[in-house]
């Protein structure tokens, strides 16, 4: 069996029609979506359709339960944030909401002998960030059940989307995988003197997974394959125009440069992380 995983999509349309006919050229059984399907660009609407009609499973990011549903508290919220929030649910239908606040949290079967589960962030909060450069145990604790996950089992493969940069590493017996982003690839940080091309970054990023669906024997072969899709960032830009932040969300797309440096600064600070 091979399931394509799919993530963070942000309203990206030519990102997310690029990636589905990658993934339908390659002999794939089933897609299941992480989340975020919607803000940052200007297309969420047609991108829940095309998740709708092509994936088997879709969880809920941070991003669809934030913009989702009502905000009782709004004037209080900074105006920017005010903004936002009114600026992506103008982009969207009622029925659109109901559908982005309906999402599952997570979802998790065996395969080839491991306990597979998938979810955005991580099991305690939606919008957690846990990236590859933090701790074992920060790391360890993405494979432990929680009050929103429905078995109380511990992962042996860890898969989730949010942070938007792929990577996979090996805690003790178990293996924690990021797939990227489709629609939102960026790098947190960017060095001019080490980096090559902007456009290895800028790609739409995926999964494929392979293995025994629904076995719990260590008999059969388990495998992950990334994949780097290029789409036509251009022309998603095209109708930016309305976008709110259209200045950030362009340096995104076209250069892979992160928004928020401040606050990834401080993170970095924080972690003791001094060449970057
Ligand atoms: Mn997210």
């Amino acid at each position: 069996m091979r399931i394509a995983i799919i993530s963070d999509i942000h309203g990206n349309l030519e990102a997310l029609k690029s990636t589905l006919n990658d993934i339908s050229k390659r002999n794939i059984d089933e897609i299941i979506c992480l989340g975020d399907i919607i803000a940052k660009g200007v297309h969420p609407k047609e991108c829940i359709e095309l998740i709708k009609e092509n994936c088997k499973v879709v969880i809920q990011g941070n991003c669809d339960y934030h913009f989702a549903r009502e905000h009782d508290d709004l004037d209080k919220l900074p105006e920017i944030e005010q903004k936002r929030i009114l600026w992506n649910q103008s982009l969207l239908r009622q029925e659109d909401r109901e559908y982005l606040s309906n999402l599952p949290y997570s979802y998790e079967f065996y395969m080839s002998g491991s306990l597979v589960r998938l979810l955005h962030a991580s099991p305690e909060k939606i919008n957690f960030t846990v990236t590859n450069n933090d701790s074992i145990e920060t790391k360890y604790k993405m494979f432990l059940p929680s009050k929103n996950i429905k078995s109380d089992k511990i992962a042996d493969v860890l898969i989730y989307g949010h942070i938007h940069h792929p990577f996979m590493d090996k805690i003790y017996n178990k293996t924690l995988i990021n797939i990227g982003s489709v629609g939102n690839s960026f790098d947190v940080i960017r060095n001019e003197e080490k980096d090559s091309s902007v456009q290895e970054t800028c790609k739409s990023f995926y999964l494929i997974l392979e293995g025994e669906y629904g076995s719990k024997e260590y008999t059969s072969d388990l495998s992950f394959q990334f994949v780097r899709v290029p789409y036509d960032i251009d022309k998603e830009l095209v109708d930016e125009s309305i976008n709110l932040e259209k200045d950030a969300y362009r340096l995104e797309l076209k250069e892979g440069r992160y928004r928020n440096m401040e606050k990834v600064e401080k993170y970095f600070k924080d972690l003791g992380v001094k060449d970057i």
